[in-house]
């Protein structure tokens, strides 16, 4: 007759046994509670060719299962030690850089900014729907930036002059100003207290396979893929809440 004590040991081995083949098959199936860490890799969500001819469905497929998955992964292997911090979400975590423990705070930067950021752009694209702004944001870029080709100009200077890796954004700030801005590497708009409303990914991963150098075309085929009805829902979403 085995005790309390021997079962719950026994127990407590193969939990133990089951936890050390866990992230192998975990990982596999993507899945949420993967004991490998809080933070998980978002389904794209549509099919990788959804945006062809504008982005090529090889790119989407590298970017989103290595690139993506590669930040989610650094990102959970830099809170390991650190389970308060693994509590919040990464945007919480992107928002409150300073409140991340020192040790780890380049590393969440970089790998929960690119995980953020991702996250937003396979949203913000779609091959459907409106090529322009609609509703309020229609007419708050229009009173910004004097017309919503205005904005393109300004947008694509922005994400055409990046230096290196990074994005350039339209965001919202908390006074409800319009800004285009960039940002270098993975930062994001929210380590700056502005929110994305639009982002181009302009990191060489993001392009290079269909257009090589030519980041200018890219930018432009980019135009073709966002998604305005979505834009615009998150804009007036975000001018309700104030
Ligand atoms: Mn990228």
């Amino acid at each position: 007759m085995t005790t309390r004590r021997e079962a719950l040991r026994s127990m407590g081995l193969a939990a133990a046994a089951a936890w050390g083949a866990m992230p192998l098959k975990m990982a596999a199936q993507g899945g949420a509670a993967a004991p490998s860490g809080p933070y998980t890799l978002p389904p794209l969500p549509y099919p990788y060719d959804a945006l062809e001819p504008y982005i090529d469905a090889q790119t989407m497929q590298i970017h989103h299962d290595r690139h993506h998955a590669a930040y989610v992964n650094n990102l959970n292997n830099a809170v390991a030690k650190y389970p308060e911090i693994a509590k919040r979400t990464a945007e919480q975590l992107i928002e409150n850089l300073a409140a991340v423990p020192e040790e780890i705070r380049t590393a969440v930067r970089n790998n929960g900014g690119g995980h953020v950021n991702h996250d937003f752009f396979w949203k913000l694209m779609s091959k459907s729907g409106p090529r322009n702004p609609v509703g309020e944001l229609a007419k708050a870029i229009d009173a910004r930036f004097g017309s919503f080709s205005k904005f393109q100009e300004e947008f694509t200077r922005a994400a055409a002059g990046v230096f290196g890796s990074g994005w350039a954004w339209l965001t919202l700030d908390r006074k409800g100003q319009l800004s285009v801005i960039q940002t270098a590497n993975q930062d994001s708009p929210l380590s700056l207290g502005q929110t994305p409303l639009v982002g181009i990914d302009v990191w060489e991963h993001a392009y290079y396979l269909k257009y090589q150098n030519r980041r200018a075309d890219y930018i432009a085929a980019f135009y073709n893929v966002i998604h305005w009805d979505w834009v615009s829902a998150r804009y007036n979403e975000l001018r309700k809440q104030g």
